[in-house]
């Protein structure tokens, strides 16, 4: 693969941490997934329930109402995926024109597998409601690494032929557990399930970029968190991740094609002196 693949984020839902509210509308929607296709987006992540922390399940009705038509107006634009934790959501989805069953409880791989689609499996610990109140692991990178390993490989027993594997960044994590997890992607990527991996503006960016102003200073928000989501992108891509799923979709498709030059062998392929006059280098 040239370059990592991007997964444009679109949360049709009131209450998103990032995006809540802005595409709530159908048609609002469909113009913002036609335009992350256009800055770049090779899958467009279709989600109609906020699995921010504290967040409430949604019924079942609702949130099909909410993502089915998005899916099968944008399915005739590019790949769509659909973020649920609901089977019958995942069934309405696939069958709407979704293509990959992104799954934040790793538990649906049969509907991907009835539906010949691709399927996520995403680490999470505990629920969304309660995942953030004082999550501990004696070893997160065994333990994440492990389950993954486990449900990806019963995924593809159960004939889903596409898997991935994320570690599920800020679900049920510390910022401690989420640099590590980081740190060790290399290890996940070695598995050789395509991983997957989701930073974009989530909190413990928030947290880390605040230090410069002193204990104490209040976390960075959500909608400044631009440069460490683009940041940490490129740390996972760099280690090895196949795809990031992000809000920011045209900077990150640039990080993504410059991650994919630095694999391949530039001064193999143009010559490294030509390399150093272009740039003016004696
Ligand atoms: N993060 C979120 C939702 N779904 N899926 C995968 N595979 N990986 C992730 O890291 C991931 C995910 C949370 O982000 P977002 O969708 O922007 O917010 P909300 O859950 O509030 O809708």
């Amino acid at each position: 693969m040239a370059r990592p693949l991007v997964m444009g984020v679109l949360n049709v839902t009131p209450d998103s941490f990032s995006d809540g509210g802005l595409y709530f509308e159908p048609e609002r929607a469909v113009e913002r997934g036609i335009q992350m296709f256009d800055e770049g987006a090779d899958v467009v992540d279709v989600g109609g329930e906020s699995s921010r922390p504290g967040a409430l399940p949604v019924p079942e009705a609702e949130e099909m109402r909410r993502v089915v038509p998005v899916i099968e107006a944008l399915a005739a634009h590019g790949r769509v995926s659909v973020d649920t934790r609901k089977e019958s959501v995942a069934e309405a989805a696939l069958a709407a024109g979704a293509t990959l069953l992104n799954d934040i409880s790793a538990s649906l791989w049969h509907v991907a597998a009835a539906a010949g689609a691709g399927w996520v499996a995403m680490h999470m610990k505990g629920t969304p409601l309660s995942m953030q109140e004082a999550p501990s692991y004696s070893d997160v990178v065994r333990e994440v690494h492990g389950f993954l390993l486990e449900r990806a490989s019963r995924a593809q027993s159960a004939g889903v032929a596409e898997v991935w594997v994320d570690p599920g960044i800020g679900f049920g994590k510390t910022a401690a557990h989420n640099l590590s997890l980081l740190r060790h992607l290399p290890q996940l990527v070695a598995t050789g399930f395509p991983v997957l991996v989701g930073t974009s503006r989530k909190s413990f960016l928030g947290a880390l970029a605040a230090r410069p102003g002193g204990p104490g200073s209040p976390p960075v928000p959500v909608e400044l968190r631009v440069d460490g989501s683009i940041a940490t992108a490129t740390w996972a891509m760099l280690a090895g991740a196949s795809m990031v799923r992000v809000h920011d979709v045209a900077a990150s498709h640039q990080a993504a094609v410059l991650v994919g030059e630095a694999r391949l062998d530039v001064s193999g392929r143009l010559g490294v002196s030509s390399v150093a006059s272009a740039m003016g280098s004696t």
